[in-house]
C-alpha cells in the first residue's frame, strides 16, 4: 500500500456542557475555516475515547473535564475540502471539573477563540458534521438534565 493512500481517521470531540450552553471555537484551519466546532482532535495509539477527549480539551482550552460519557458516533467524508478526508468521529459529553475554570485559547494557530453558546441559539456557520447533527434534532444534554 502506497504511503500517500488516504485512510479514514478517528476524531474524538467533546460537548462540554455548562448550564444550557456548550463550548465552541471558530476553526482556523484549511478544513472548514471559520466554522464553529467542538474542542477535540485525533485519537492517538493506545488511548481510550475518554482519555483522548480529556487530553485534547486540556491541550486546546486548558480546561479539566469530568463525567465524560459517550454520546454518539458519525461517519463523515469531507470531499469538498482541498485535501479530501474521512473521519469516524466519536462525540462525548462532559462537564467542567471546576465550574469556575475559564477556557484559554492555547492553540491560536488552530482556533480563533473559545466561548460558551446557548444550545437554543447556536452561532453560524457550524462545522459541517455538527450542523448536520443539529439539523436532525440531536441534543447533547442528558435526558434528566435540568438547569
Ligand atoms: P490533533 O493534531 O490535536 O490530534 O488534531 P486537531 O488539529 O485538534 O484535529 P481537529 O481537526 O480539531 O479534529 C479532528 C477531526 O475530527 C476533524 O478534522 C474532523 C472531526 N470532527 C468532526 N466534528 C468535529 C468537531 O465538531 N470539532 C472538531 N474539532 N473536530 C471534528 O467530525
Ligand atoms: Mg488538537
Ligand atoms: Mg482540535
Amino acid at each position: 500500500k502506497k504511503v500517500e493512500e488516504p485512510v479514514p481517521r478517528v476524531g474524538v470531540v467533546v460537548f462540554l456542557l455548562k448550564g444550557k450552553s456548550v463550548l465552541l471555537g471558530r476553526r482556523r484551519t484549511t478544513v472548514c475555516d471559520f466554522t464553529f466546532a467542538l474542542p477535540g482532535g485525533h485519537l492517538e495509539f493506545g488511548e481510550s475515547f475518554e482519555e483522548c477527549g480529556a487530553r485534547e480539551m486540556k491541550e486546546e482550552t486548558g480546561l479539566d473535564i469530568a463525567k465524560i460519557e459517550f454520546v454518539t458516533v458519525t461517519n463523515h467524508v469531507f470531499l469538498e475540502e482541498p485535501k479530501p478526508s474521512h473521519y469516524v468521529t466519536i462525540f462525548l459529553r462532559a462537564f467542567l471539573a471546576d465550574p469556575k475554570q475559564e477556557p484559554q485559547n492555547l492553540e491560536p494557530e488552530k482556533c480563533y477563540g473559545w466561548d460558551w453558546y446557548d444550545w437554543d441559539n447556536l452561532p453560524k456557520p457550524l462545522f459541517g458534521p455538527l450542523e448536520k447533527m443539529v439539523q436532525s434534532g440531536f441534543n447533547p444534554f442528558p435526558i434528566d438534565y435540568n438547569v
